[in-house]
């Protein structure tokens, strides 16, 4: 799937996020040269990305859970912003029992950030990248299925 940003002029304020541990962080000083990662303030678009379910214990197929576990998804798992445009990004677990995470890799696999996402719970956090590039993510918690890509674009040529 592919999620392109529109020019969606939206003005938003984070949720407050869940507390962070030394497991669970926002990028440190060396990490926000290439993104910075704030829990409030302005951001000029939002994407909200699902935890998806696609096959589990509960609905089945089991053959399927048999075969491979119990399979979970990003939804979108393509984002595509540009450098230097706050981008909120709003996270909902949807599941009732199963914890997620976010982890943001830099193009050279550096971990850049890893968020705690708790059961039935929305979370949001505004990015700005400040370099171009593709950026996976994952969640830690199901690989290695669950992952998605950030293509941060130069900033749009003036018109
Ligand atoms: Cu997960």
């Amino acid at each position: 799937m592919l999620t392109i940003l529109a020019a969606l002029s939206v003005v938003a304020r984070a949720e407050a996020a869940p507390p962070m541990d030394k497991h669970f962080y926002l990028p440190d000083a060396a990490a926000s040269k290439i993104v910075s990662v704030a829990k409030a303030g302005n951001a000029e678009a939002e994407v909200i990305v699902l935890t998806e379910a696609v096959a589990i214990k509960e609905t089945g197929p089991k053959e399927t859970v048999a075969k491979f576990g119990e399979v979970y998804a990003f939804s979108p798992t393509f984002i595509a912003v540009r450098r230097e445009v706050p981008t909120m990004l709003t996270f909902w677990n949807l599941q009732p029992d199963d914890e997620h995470d976010f982890m943001l890799a830099a193009p050279d696999s550096t971990v850049l950030m890893h968020l705690k996402l708790m059961p039935l719970t929305k979370a949001s956090y505004i990015f700005t990248f400040h370099e171009d590039g593709i950026f996976n993510f994952y969640c830690a918690v199901h690989q290695p299925e669950m992952n998605g890509q950030i293509l941060v674009l130069p900033p749009a040529s003036p018109k």
